[in-house]
């Protein structure tokens, strides 16, 4: 083993203290890590399953680093290859075989993920997902969540090396290094990422130098294969992040016996004498030779172990295959998890004090912390004194201190991907993006891991968080200061999406999003935070607007006007223009897109026979396209004429006043819509 001299700690080349019978115990798990591998490939050719991906080669440093843990009390994001792992942590072998065959009681995910994605919330191994590299920065929120909370958990997380290219890598060891966090990054170095080698991959083709610039990095180097020298180094770290020392990075350099997965055949692209070289590093043949050469075991003890291993397997497959798949008809459960009921509330008093809409916010955010400590504000920009580029979170660090209200390195994947971590192990991260238009760097964490958390893990896990963004235009914000972002967001499953217009919608919307246990997109037009318009009587602390109510902004017997955010104003102003002329429009306020109140929107229709959607995004697939056709396939009967929309032009939105004007939607183009349709 080689540590770094240089970074904190001591450089250690102590052998581990394994007694005889821990030593037996790790070869077993190992052993059987090897035979479940080989029968679930034996299972795929009989097409029992469609996907292997094996830890054949890699299973001394997985059972090294699982038996220096303590499981259910420290947290595990495991990653694929991490077979021997997650048996030695303690999930059986049944378990194993109920994922591979996707069975109903599977532990990991039910059987809605391929094979080999872990999960197991007994033992705290969070579920993982296929993208590579996303467990990263939740763990180091798992590991931040265990610092705030004073607990003295580890968290461990792995990887193969081709992973350490990927940047959410480099974000989480910068913010856990940064914070001394108790997270141990194990990296199973296997030389290849299915077929790209090392040296094409990394500079310097190691990962232990590419991470040598990281202060308060622990980094450490050992031979993967080698059990003992495997369970020293994962003990030193384990030593290091319970003390509070901070975060270490083991290489553990391995081979990989099999193809990439059940789809690769790496005799294509890598020679047969490295394969045979792989081979004579077989971590399970060294183990034996060692037991064999200590005394611990003889030819004969060695060879019952393997006999009762295969039995084992086998026993483990015929009880799996006789478990029954998941009913077709649970198909769409786990979307969301189950969240509280809430009630409408009564009408705020409108002799309440006028609030504008980011102090509606500020004030929410400020009363809701108040309640609930678990409540942690991060982002850029929106501790100390300065609160948020638009004040937003003004006051939060003086009134709850640093440890609740802190600024996150400028990294919105890393913003996302902590508040994963935290929220998993039960905190309640509101967090803020600070421009709509910068939220693309966290796309994969918001998508793939937020949204799915759920769902994949049959409803065993999920991630509580509000994600704030200010969004939109009418501010000559010019090509980056102006997105719309909302029709991207309600074409993911799982996230709910959340665009008020108002203060006191604001207000309510956004304490029934912190107090739920959905995550949401919490979007607010920042050309309205200011303005007169969108300022409202001030509602009380209790004044929780449950998601999914449209609200009625006029009433109207001619037209269905359905809008949201920016386009509120501008409705309403078209709607009474209209009225001048004698044409009476209803305009509705969505105020949430997911869940969308598709009921107050047919109601209307049904009246009016007449319906224009306006909204500030773009047209083409924005959120009124679908609107529209819920509308066709729902009201088809009740409509008298075609549905029109309202909505920027197809570019996007330029800094020049008066370009700007031609490419978002006005007034004037609501009123041309509304006569078009008054006289079709
Ligand atoms: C973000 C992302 N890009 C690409 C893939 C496809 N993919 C799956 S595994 C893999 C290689 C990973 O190699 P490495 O990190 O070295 O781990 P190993 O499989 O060798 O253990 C790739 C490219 C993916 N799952 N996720
Ligand atoms: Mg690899």
């Amino acid at each position: 083993m080689h540590a770094d001299a240089s970074a904190r700690g001591k450089s250690v080349s102590q052998p581990a203290n394994l007694s005889s019978e821990q030593l037996v115990s790790l070869y077993r798990t190992m052993l059987l890590t090897r035979r479940l591998d080989e029968k679930m490939l034996v299972l795929l050719r009989q097409g029992k399953s469609f996907f292997h991906i094996g830890a054949s080669g890699h299973e001394a440093c997985q059972v090294a680093a699982a038996a220096c843990l303590r499981p259910g009390h420290d947290w595990s994001y495991p990653y694929y290859r991490d077979l021997a792992f997650v048996l030695q942590l303690g999930m059986t072998a049944e378990e194993t075989m109920l994922c591979f065959l996707a069975r109903a009681e599977d532990p990991n995910s039910g059987g809605r993920q391929m094979p080999a994605h872990y999960g197991h919330k007994k033992l705290r191994i969070v579920s993982q997902s296929s993208p590579t590299g996303t467990q990263f920065l939740q763990a180091t929120g798992c590991g931040l969540g265990a610092l705030k909370e004073g607990k003295d958990e580890v968290v461990f997380v792995s990887a193969g090396e081709g992973t350490c290219a990927q940047g959410d890598f480099h974000e989480a060891i910068n913010w856990a290094a940064r914070e001394r966090a108790p997270v141990i990054f194990f990296i199973e170095d296997n030389k290849y990422a299915i077929s790209v080698p090392i040296t094409q991959q990394l500079a310097g083709a190691s990962v232990y130098e590419l991470v040598r610039g990281y202060s308060g990095l622990e980094r450490v180097q050992v031979d993967g294969t080698d059990l003992e020298a495997s369970f020293a180094a994962m003990q030193r770290a384990v030593a290091r992040a319970r003390s509070g020392a901070g975060p270490s990075l083991i290489v553990a350099d391995v081979v990989r016996l099999l193809p990439h997965s059940s789809s690769d055949d790496q005799r294509k692209y890598r020679a047969s004498e490295e394969l045979e070289q792989d081979r004579q590093r077989d971590p399970i043949a060294r183990l034996e030779r060692r037991l064999l050469e200590a005394g611990v075991l003889d030819r004969a003890a060695l060879e019952r172990i393997q006999r009762e291993t295969t039995e084992k397997v086998e026993a483990a497959v015929e009880w799996a295959d006789s478990r029954p798949h998941p009913k077709p008809e649970t198909a769409l459960d786990h979307l969301y998890p189950p969240s509280p009921k809430l009630t409408p509330p009564a009408a705020p008093d409108p002799e309440a004090e006028p609030v504008v809409m980011v102090d509606a916010i500020n004030h929410a955010l400020m009363e809701e912390m108040e309640r609930d400590g678990s409540i942690y504000v991060f982002g850029q920009d929106v501790a100390g004194s300065k609160g948020g580029v638009f004040t937003a979170t003004r006051g939060l660090t003086a009134k709850f201190g640093e440890e609740r209200c802190f600024n996150a390195p400028l990294a919105e994947s890393s913003i996302i991907g902590v508040a994963i971590g935290m929220a998993l192990r039960g905190l309640k991260p509101v967090v803020e993006i600070q421009f709509g238009d910068y939220i693309w760097t966290a796309m994969m964490q918001l998508r793939n891991e937020l949204a799915m958390m759920c769902y994949r893990s049959s409803g065993a896990w999920s991630c509580p968080v509000v994600v704030r963004v200010p969004v939109a235009g009418y501010i000559h914000g010019a090509p980056y200061h102006s997105q719309s972002i909302e029709g991207f967001f309600c074409h993911v499953p799982g996230l709910r999406v959340v665009l008020p217009s108002n203060a006191a919608d604001a207000k309510g919307l956004l304490k029934a999003a912190i107090r739920g246990n959905e995550p949401v997109l919490f979007l607010e037009p920042k050309g309205l935070y200011r303005q007169g318009y969108a300022r409202a009587p001030e509602p009380g602390p209790d004044y929780v607007l449950p998601l999914g109510l449209a609200s009625i902004k006029r009433t109207g017997d001619d037209i269905s006007l359905i809008t949201y955010g920016t386009l509120v104003q501008k409705s309403l102003e078209a709607a009474q223009k209209l009225a001048e002329e004698g044409v009476e429009v209803e305009v509705i306020d969505l105020r949430t897109l997911n869940p969308l109140d598709l009921e107050a929107v047919l109601r209307s229709v049904r009246k009016t026979g007449r319906v224009v959607i306006a909204h500030e995004d773009t047209l083409t697939g924005g959120f009124g396209a679908d609107l529209a056709a819920l509308i066709a396939d729902q009201a088809f009967e009740w409509l008298d004429a075609p549905i029109r929309r309202v909505a920027a032009k197809d570019v996007p939105c330029p800094y020049n006043w008066f370009l700007e004007e031609v490419v978002l939607p006005q007034t004037a183009d609501v009123v041309a819509a509304l006569r078009d349709l008054a006289a079709y």
